[in-house]
Protein backbone atom coordinates (compact mmCIF):
# COMPACT_ATOMS: atom_id res chain seq x y z
CA UNK A 1 0.00 0.00 0.00
CA UNK A 2 1.38 3.49 -1.10
CA UNK A 3 1.75 5.58 1.96
CA UNK A 4 -1.32 7.71 3.00
CA UNK A 5 -0.26 11.58 2.76
CA UNK A 6 -1.56 14.36 5.43
CA UNK A 7 -4.15 15.64 2.14
CA UNK A 8 -4.76 14.80 -1.03
CA UNK A 9 -6.00 16.98 -3.65
CA UNK A 10 -9.68 17.42 -4.66
CA UNK A 11 -9.71 16.70 -8.53
CA UNK A 12 -12.58 16.15 -10.92
CA UNK A 13 -12.76 13.94 -13.53
CA UNK A 14 -10.58 14.21 -16.04
CA UNK A 15 -13.18 14.32 -18.71
CA UNK A 16 -15.09 17.30 -16.96
CA UNK A 17 -11.84 19.19 -16.67
CA UNK A 18 -11.00 18.64 -20.33
CA UNK A 19 -14.66 20.00 -21.04
CA UNK A 20 -13.91 23.01 -19.11
CA UNK A 21 -9.98 23.90 -20.73
CA UNK A 22 -11.69 22.90 -24.25
CA UNK A 23 -12.96 26.53 -24.94
CA UNK A 24 -9.12 27.89 -24.06
CA UNK A 25 -8.03 26.02 -26.82
CA UNK A 26 -10.38 27.66 -29.08
CA UNK A 27 -10.11 31.31 -28.22
CA UNK A 28 -6.21 31.00 -27.10
CA UNK A 29 -7.21 33.60 -24.31
CA UNK A 30 -5.66 31.92 -21.22
CA UNK A 31 -4.40 34.37 -18.33
CA UNK A 32 -5.48 38.08 -17.91
CA UNK A 33 -8.89 38.28 -16.76
CA UNK A 34 -10.53 36.00 -19.06
CA UNK A 35 -13.82 34.20 -19.40
CA UNK A 36 -13.35 31.29 -16.89
CA UNK A 37 -11.96 33.83 -14.39
CA UNK A 38 -14.16 36.07 -14.59
CA UNK A 39 -17.48 33.08 -14.23
CA UNK A 40 -14.97 31.95 -10.76
CA UNK A 41 -15.44 35.35 -9.27
CA UNK A 42 -19.03 35.90 -9.88
CA UNK A 43 -19.15 32.00 -8.37
CA UNK A 44 -17.09 32.49 -5.81
CA UNK A 45 -18.85 35.64 -4.18
CA UNK A 46 -22.26 33.53 -4.32
CA UNK A 47 -20.49 30.24 -2.33
CA UNK A 48 -18.64 32.41 -0.04
CA UNK A 49 -21.64 35.05 0.72
CA UNK A 50 -18.92 38.04 0.35
CA UNK A 51 -20.14 41.51 -1.74
CA UNK A 52 -16.49 41.36 -3.44
CA UNK A 53 -13.58 39.27 -4.45
CA UNK A 54 -11.21 39.55 -6.13
CA UNK A 55 -8.80 36.40 -7.63
CA UNK A 56 -5.38 36.08 -6.55
CA UNK A 57 -2.04 33.93 -8.11
CA UNK A 58 -1.87 32.21 -4.79
CA UNK A 59 -2.78 33.05 -0.93
CA UNK A 60 0.13 34.78 -0.33
CA UNK A 61 -0.05 37.22 -2.59
CA UNK A 62 -3.79 37.82 -1.74
CA UNK A 63 -2.09 38.93 1.88
CA UNK A 64 0.32 41.25 0.20
CA UNK A 65 -1.81 43.03 -1.87
CA UNK A 66 -4.72 43.24 0.95
CA UNK A 67 -1.94 44.71 3.08
CA UNK A 68 -0.69 47.02 0.12
CA UNK A 69 -4.38 47.88 -0.40
CA UNK A 70 -4.48 49.45 2.79
CA UNK A 71 -1.79 51.67 2.60
CA UNK A 72 -0.63 51.18 6.19
CA UNK A 73 2.50 53.33 7.20
CA UNK A 74 5.99 51.79 6.41
CA UNK A 75 7.24 50.50 9.86
CA UNK A 76 4.16 50.24 11.39
CA UNK A 77 3.10 47.68 13.50
CA UNK A 78 1.12 44.33 12.86
CA UNK A 79 -0.36 42.17 15.72
CA UNK A 80 -0.38 38.40 14.35
CA UNK A 81 0.01 35.24 15.79
CA UNK A 82 3.80 32.91 15.24
CA UNK A 83 1.22 29.84 14.98
CA UNK A 84 0.52 29.92 11.37
CA UNK A 85 2.29 28.88 7.92
CA UNK A 86 5.36 31.01 7.70
CA UNK A 87 3.42 32.86 4.17
CA UNK A 88 1.02 35.18 7.04
CA UNK A 89 4.25 37.03 8.87
CA UNK A 90 5.88 37.06 5.14
CA UNK A 91 3.63 38.85 3.20
CA UNK A 92 3.84 41.40 6.84
CA UNK A 93 7.39 41.64 6.58
CA UNK A 94 7.74 41.94 2.84
CA UNK A 95 5.40 45.00 3.29
CA UNK A 96 7.87 46.77 4.95
CA UNK A 97 5.63 46.18 8.37
CA UNK A 98 6.92 44.55 11.67
CA UNK A 99 5.25 42.01 12.80
CA UNK A 100 4.44 41.82 16.59
CA UNK A 101 3.40 38.34 18.51
CA UNK A 102 0.77 37.81 20.25
CA UNK A 103 -0.12 34.55 21.78
CA UNK A 104 -3.51 32.03 20.84
CA UNK A 105 -5.93 30.46 22.51
CA UNK A 106 -5.92 26.98 23.86
CA UNK A 107 -8.88 25.97 22.75
CA UNK A 108 -9.28 26.74 19.14
CA UNK A 109 -5.33 28.05 18.39
CA UNK A 110 -6.42 31.26 16.80
CA UNK A 111 -5.46 34.74 18.35
CA UNK A 112 -6.27 35.34 21.87
CA UNK A 113 -8.19 38.48 22.19
CA UNK A 114 -7.39 38.74 25.84
CA UNK A 115 -3.41 39.48 24.49
CA UNK A 116 -4.33 41.57 21.47
CA UNK A 117 -4.58 45.01 23.48
CA UNK A 118 -1.97 44.69 25.39
CA UNK A 119 0.71 44.47 22.45
CA UNK A 120 -1.11 47.51 20.78
CA UNK A 121 1.39 50.62 20.72
CA UNK A 122 1.20 54.43 18.92
CA UNK A 123 3.00 52.59 16.12
CA UNK A 124 -0.05 49.77 15.42
CA UNK A 125 -1.44 50.01 12.30
CA UNK A 126 -3.32 46.95 12.04
CA UNK A 127 -4.39 43.43 13.15
CA UNK A 128 -3.92 39.66 11.04
CA UNK A 129 -5.51 37.16 12.89
CA UNK A 130 -5.73 33.95 11.67
CA UNK A 131 -8.69 31.15 11.46
CA UNK A 132 -6.81 28.23 12.33
CA UNK A 133 -8.13 24.40 11.07
CA UNK A 134 -11.17 25.81 9.95
CA UNK A 135 -11.51 27.24 13.75
CA UNK A 136 -12.73 30.96 13.08
CA UNK A 137 -11.30 33.85 15.39
CA UNK A 138 -13.67 35.46 17.75
CA UNK A 139 -14.58 38.13 15.49
CA UNK A 140 -16.43 40.07 17.23
CA UNK A 141 -14.06 40.61 19.98
CA UNK A 142 -11.28 41.40 17.45
CA UNK A 143 -13.24 43.66 15.61
CA UNK A 144 -14.27 45.89 18.81
CA UNK A 145 -10.46 46.35 19.25
CA UNK A 146 -9.95 47.20 16.18
CA UNK A 147 -12.72 49.56 15.99
CA UNK A 148 -11.40 51.07 19.87
CA UNK A 149 -8.09 51.36 18.79
CA UNK A 150 -8.69 52.52 15.12
CA UNK A 151 -7.03 49.45 13.33
CA UNK A 152 -7.49 47.82 10.36
CA UNK A 153 -8.22 44.11 10.33
CA UNK A 154 -7.03 41.56 7.51
CA UNK A 155 -7.89 38.46 7.96
CA UNK A 156 -6.11 34.87 6.95
CA UNK A 157 -8.63 33.07 6.33
CA UNK A 158 -6.61 30.22 3.72
CA UNK A 159 -7.99 27.74 6.26
CA UNK A 160 -11.78 28.61 6.31
CA UNK A 161 -13.03 28.18 2.28
CA UNK A 162 -16.74 27.21 3.00
CA UNK A 163 -17.11 28.13 7.00
CA UNK A 164 -20.00 29.64 8.00
CA UNK A 165 -20.38 31.87 11.01
CA UNK A 166 -23.39 32.08 13.38
CA UNK A 167 -23.19 35.75 14.07
CA UNK A 168 -26.14 37.29 15.58
CA UNK A 169 -28.25 34.76 14.41
CA UNK A 170 -27.40 35.08 10.90
CA UNK A 171 -25.13 32.82 8.95
CA UNK A 172 -22.18 34.71 7.68
CA UNK A 173 -19.21 33.75 5.25
CA UNK A 174 -15.70 33.63 7.12
CA UNK A 175 -14.28 35.93 4.00
CA UNK A 176 -16.82 38.91 5.15
CA UNK A 177 -14.93 39.81 8.33
CA UNK A 178 -12.51 42.28 8.89
CA UNK A 179 -11.12 45.11 6.65
CA UNK A 180 -10.16 41.96 3.84
CA UNK A 181 -10.10 38.43 4.32
CA UNK A 182 -7.48 36.62 2.13
CA UNK A 183 -8.02 32.92 0.89
CA UNK A 184 -5.38 30.39 -0.20
CA UNK A 185 -7.17 27.74 -2.87
CA UNK A 186 -3.39 25.91 -3.58
CA UNK A 187 -3.88 22.33 -3.92
CA UNK A 188 -3.73 21.50 -0.39
CA UNK A 189 -6.83 23.34 0.45
CA UNK A 190 -10.54 22.76 0.61
CA UNK A 191 -11.14 24.07 -2.51
CA UNK A 192 -8.08 24.43 -4.78
CA UNK A 193 -7.80 25.54 -8.37
CA UNK A 194 -4.12 24.01 -8.47
CA UNK A 195 -2.21 27.69 -7.10
CA UNK A 196 -4.59 30.34 -6.54
CA UNK A 197 -5.89 32.66 -3.76
CA UNK A 198 -8.60 35.67 -3.13
CA UNK A 199 -8.89 38.90 -1.58
CA UNK A 200 -12.31 39.44 0.03
CA UNK A 201 -13.54 43.12 -0.11
CA UNK A 202 -16.22 44.97 1.76
CA UNK A 203 -16.57 47.50 -1.33
CA UNK A 204 -16.26 47.27 -5.07
CA UNK A 205 -13.65 49.97 -4.85
CA UNK A 206 -11.45 47.93 -3.25
CA UNK A 207 -11.72 44.96 -5.22
CA UNK A 208 -11.79 46.87 -8.27
CA UNK A 209 -8.01 48.30 -6.65
CA UNK A 210 -7.07 44.64 -6.10
CA UNK A 211 -7.65 44.00 -9.57
CA UNK A 212 -5.51 47.12 -10.70
CA UNK A 213 -3.03 46.09 -8.05
CA UNK A 214 -2.30 42.15 -8.87
CA UNK A 215 -1.56 43.41 -12.62
CA UNK A 216 1.66 45.53 -12.12
CA UNK A 217 -0.55 48.63 -11.47
CA UNK A 218 -1.75 48.60 -14.90
CA UNK A 219 -5.10 50.45 -15.50
CA UNK A 220 -4.71 51.08 -19.23
CA UNK A 221 -2.39 50.43 -22.32
CA UNK A 222 -0.55 53.98 -20.95
CA UNK A 223 -1.43 54.58 -17.19
CA UNK A 224 0.26 52.84 -14.53
CA UNK A 225 -0.88 54.13 -11.13
CA UNK A 226 1.07 51.43 -8.88
CA UNK A 227 4.03 49.77 -7.94
CA UNK A 228 2.89 46.26 -7.48
CA UNK A 229 3.42 42.74 -8.90
CA UNK A 230 2.19 40.03 -11.20
CA UNK A 231 -0.53 37.89 -9.50
CA UNK A 232 -2.96 37.55 -11.20
CA UNK A 233 -4.54 33.74 -11.90
CA UNK A 234 -4.40 31.98 -14.99
CA UNK A 235 -7.15 30.54 -16.94
CA UNK A 236 -6.36 26.87 -16.72
CA UNK A 237 -6.80 27.57 -12.82
CA UNK A 238 -9.98 28.99 -12.79
CA UNK A 239 -11.05 26.11 -14.50
CA UNK A 240 -9.85 23.75 -12.20
CA UNK A 241 -11.40 25.82 -9.85
CA UNK A 242 -15.15 26.01 -11.66
CA UNK A 243 -14.76 22.48 -11.40
CA UNK A 244 -13.42 21.69 -8.18
CA UNK A 245 -16.73 24.23 -6.90
CA UNK A 246 -19.58 22.23 -8.05
CA UNK A 247 -18.21 18.94 -5.75
CA UNK A 248 -16.94 21.41 -2.55
CA UNK A 249 -20.19 20.29 -1.06
CA UNK A 250 -19.94 16.58 -1.57
CA UNK A 251 -16.12 16.79 -0.46
CA UNK A 252 -17.20 18.77 2.58
CA UNK A 253 -19.53 16.09 3.81
CA UNK A 254 -17.35 13.23 3.04
CA UNK A 255 -14.18 15.22 5.69
CA UNK A 256 -16.72 15.23 7.88
CA UNK A 257 -17.44 11.38 8.01
CA UNK A 258 -13.58 11.34 8.04
CA UNK A 259 -13.48 13.68 11.15
CA UNK A 260 -16.75 11.91 12.95
CA UNK A 261 -14.51 8.49 12.74
CA UNK A 262 -11.37 10.19 14.22
CA UNK A 263 -13.52 11.64 17.26
CA UNK A 264 -15.27 8.26 17.90
CA UNK A 265 -12.48 6.13 17.83
CA UNK A 266 -9.99 9.09 19.50
CA UNK A 267 -12.10 10.27 22.16
CA UNK A 268 -11.11 8.76 25.04
CA UNK A 269 -7.57 8.24 24.55
CA UNK A 270 -5.33 8.95 27.88
CA UNK A 271 -2.92 11.71 26.27
CA UNK A 272 -4.42 12.37 22.85
CA UNK A 273 -6.38 15.71 23.01
CA UNK A 274 -8.86 16.99 20.01
CA UNK A 275 -10.09 20.45 19.77
CA UNK A 276 -13.36 20.90 20.43
CA UNK A 277 -15.95 20.95 17.07
CA UNK A 278 -17.41 25.00 17.04
CA UNK A 279 -21.21 24.76 17.49
CA UNK A 280 -21.80 28.38 16.26
CA UNK A 281 -20.02 27.35 12.99
CA UNK A 282 -20.70 25.33 10.00
CA UNK A 283 -17.36 23.73 9.23
CA UNK A 284 -14.90 22.87 6.50
CA UNK A 285 -13.04 19.83 8.82
CA UNK A 286 -9.69 21.59 6.59
CA UNK A 287 -7.47 19.40 8.80
CA UNK A 288 -7.78 17.11 11.64
CA UNK A 289 -5.07 18.36 14.76
CA UNK A 290 -4.62 16.00 17.18
CA UNK A 291 -1.71 17.33 20.47
CA UNK A 292 0.27 14.52 22.31
CA UNK A 293 0.69 14.81 25.95
CA UNK A 294 4.12 12.52 26.36
CA UNK A 295 3.59 12.08 30.13
CA UNK A 296 0.04 10.72 29.80
CA UNK A 297 0.20 9.16 25.98
CA UNK A 298 3.79 7.43 26.97
CA UNK A 299 5.17 7.85 23.72
CA UNK A 300 6.43 11.40 22.49
CA UNK A 301 4.47 13.31 19.51
CA UNK A 302 7.59 12.62 17.09
CA UNK A 303 7.62 9.03 18.17
CA UNK A 304 3.82 8.80 17.18
CA UNK A 305 5.04 10.59 14.16
CA UNK A 306 7.85 8.05 12.94
CA UNK A 307 5.12 5.25 14.38
CA UNK A 308 2.38 6.46 12.03
CA UNK A 309 5.05 7.07 9.10
CA UNK A 310 6.21 3.27 9.70
CA UNK A 311 2.85 2.06 9.55
CA UNK A 312 2.25 4.18 5.80
CA UNK A 313 0.56 7.22 7.56
CA UNK A 314 1.88 10.15 6.61
CA UNK A 315 0.97 12.93 9.34
CA UNK A 316 2.52 16.55 9.76
CA UNK A 317 3.36 19.08 12.58
CA UNK A 318 1.34 22.11 11.12
CA UNK A 319 2.16 24.42 12.96
CA UNK A 320 6.02 23.92 14.35
CA UNK A 321 8.40 25.25 14.33
CA UNK A 322 6.32 28.72 15.09
CA UNK A 323 7.21 31.03 13.24
CA UNK A 324 9.35 32.97 16.06
CA UNK A 325 11.54 29.81 16.01
CA UNK A 326 12.32 29.82 12.22
CA UNK A 327 15.88 30.57 11.17
CA UNK A 328 14.47 33.64 9.66
CA UNK A 329 12.71 35.08 12.18
CA UNK A 330 14.30 33.33 15.69
CA UNK A 331 17.55 36.12 16.20
CA UNK A 332 14.49 39.10 16.32
CA UNK A 333 11.42 37.45 18.23
CA UNK A 334 11.42 35.51 21.77
CA UNK A 335 8.98 32.72 21.38
CA UNK A 336 8.46 32.94 25.31
CA UNK A 337 6.24 35.74 24.80
CA UNK A 338 3.91 33.42 23.01
CA UNK A 339 3.80 30.21 25.82
CA UNK A 340 0.81 28.99 24.47
CA UNK A 341 1.59 28.74 20.79
CA UNK A 342 4.65 27.09 22.16
CA UNK A 343 3.43 24.61 23.56
CA UNK A 344 1.24 23.95 21.60
CA UNK A 345 2.79 23.71 18.51
CA UNK A 346 5.55 21.38 20.05
CA UNK A 347 2.67 18.70 21.06
CA UNK A 348 0.60 18.90 17.77
CA UNK A 349 0.06 16.59 14.49
CA UNK A 350 -2.27 17.14 11.92
CA UNK A 351 -3.28 13.28 10.58
CA UNK A 352 -4.23 12.43 7.65
CA UNK A 353 -7.69 14.80 6.24
CA UNK A 354 -9.11 14.47 2.63
CA UNK A 355 -12.12 13.85 1.62
CA UNK A 356 -11.89 10.10 -0.44
CA UNK A 357 -9.56 9.06 2.93
CA UNK A 358 -12.54 7.33 4.32
CA UNK A 359 -14.01 6.55 7.49
CA UNK A 360 -12.80 3.38 7.38
CA UNK A 361 -8.80 4.44 6.94
CA UNK A 362 -9.32 6.95 9.60
CA UNK A 363 -10.18 4.01 12.13
CA UNK A 364 -7.22 2.43 10.98
CA UNK A 365 -5.22 5.48 11.56
CA UNK A 366 -6.89 5.66 14.82
CA UNK A 367 -6.00 2.42 15.75
CA UNK A 368 -2.12 2.76 15.53
CA UNK A 369 -2.70 5.74 17.68
CA UNK A 370 -4.76 3.97 20.45
CA UNK A 371 -2.64 0.76 20.47
CA UNK A 372 1.09 2.63 20.60
CA UNK A 373 -0.55 4.70 23.75
CA UNK A 374 -0.76 3.58 27.77
N1 LIG B 1 -1.82 31.39 5.35
C1 LIG B 1 -2.01 30.18 5.84
C2 LIG B 1 -2.60 30.05 7.21
C3 LIG B 1 -1.69 29.03 5.10
O1 LIG B 1 -1.88 27.80 5.62
C4 LIG B 1 -1.16 29.19 3.80
C5 LIG B 1 -0.80 28.03 3.00
C6 LIG B 1 -0.99 30.51 3.30
C7 LIG B 1 -1.33 31.58 4.11
C8 LIG B 1 -0.42 30.78 1.94
O2 LIG B 1 -1.28 30.33 0.90
P1 LIG B 1 -0.61 29.88 -0.53
O3 LIG B 1 0.25 31.01 -1.02
O4 LIG B 1 0.15 28.58 -0.32
O5 LIG B 1 -1.83 29.70 -1.42
C9 LIG B 1 1.37 23.47 2.29
C10 LIG B 1 0.89 24.40 1.21
O6 LIG B 1 1.87 24.58 0.19
C11 LIG B 1 0.45 25.72 1.70
O7 LIG B 1 -0.40 26.26 0.72
C12 LIG B 1 -0.33 25.63 3.00
N2 LIG B 1 -0.67 26.91 3.56
C13 LIG B 1 0.49 24.85 4.02
C14 LIG B 1 -0.23 24.71 5.35
O8 LIG B 1 0.72 23.56 3.50
P2 LIG B 1 3.60 22.16 2.59
O9 LIG B 1 5.03 22.60 2.43
O10 LIG B 1 3.23 21.45 3.82
O11 LIG B 1 3.10 21.34 1.30
P3 LIG B 1 3.53 19.92 0.75
O12 LIG B 1 4.04 20.10 -0.62
O13 LIG B 1 4.42 19.26 1.74
O14 LIG B 1 2.14 19.17 0.66
C15 LIG B 1 1.47 18.65 1.79
C16 LIG B 1 0.72 17.41 1.36
O15 LIG B 1 -0.30 17.75 0.45
C17 LIG B 1 1.56 16.37 0.64
O16 LIG B 1 2.11 15.50 1.59
C18 LIG B 1 0.59 15.68 -0.29
C19 LIG B 1 -0.48 16.71 -0.54
N3 LIG B 1 -0.35 17.32 -1.88
C20 LIG B 1 0.58 18.28 -2.09
C21 LIG B 1 0.69 18.88 -3.31
C22 LIG B 1 1.74 19.95 -3.56
C23 LIG B 1 -1.21 16.92 -2.90
O17 LIG B 1 -2.05 16.02 -2.71
N4 LIG B 1 -1.12 17.52 -4.11
C24 LIG B 1 -0.19 18.47 -4.37
O18 LIG B 1 -0.16 19.01 -5.49
O19 LIG B 1 2.75 23.51 2.45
Amino acid sequence: MSEILVTRSSMPELSEYVKEIEPLFESHWITNAGKKHEELTEKLKEYLGVPHLSLTVNGHMALELALQLLGLKKGGEVITTPFTFISTTHAIVRSGLKPVFADIREEDCTIDPDRIEEKITEDTVAIMPVHVYGNMCDVKRIDEIAKKHGLKVIYDAAHTFGVKLDYNGKWRGSGSFGDLSCFSFHATKVFNTIEGGAVCCGTEAQAERITNLRDFGIVDEETVNAISPNAKMNEFSACMGLCNLRHVDSEIEKRKAVNDAYRDALKDVPGIKLLKEKEDQKNNYAYFPIFVDRDEYGVSRDELFDILKKNGFGARKYFYPIVTDTDCYKDSFDSAETPVAERLAASVLTIPMYADLGADTAYKIAEVIKSHGN
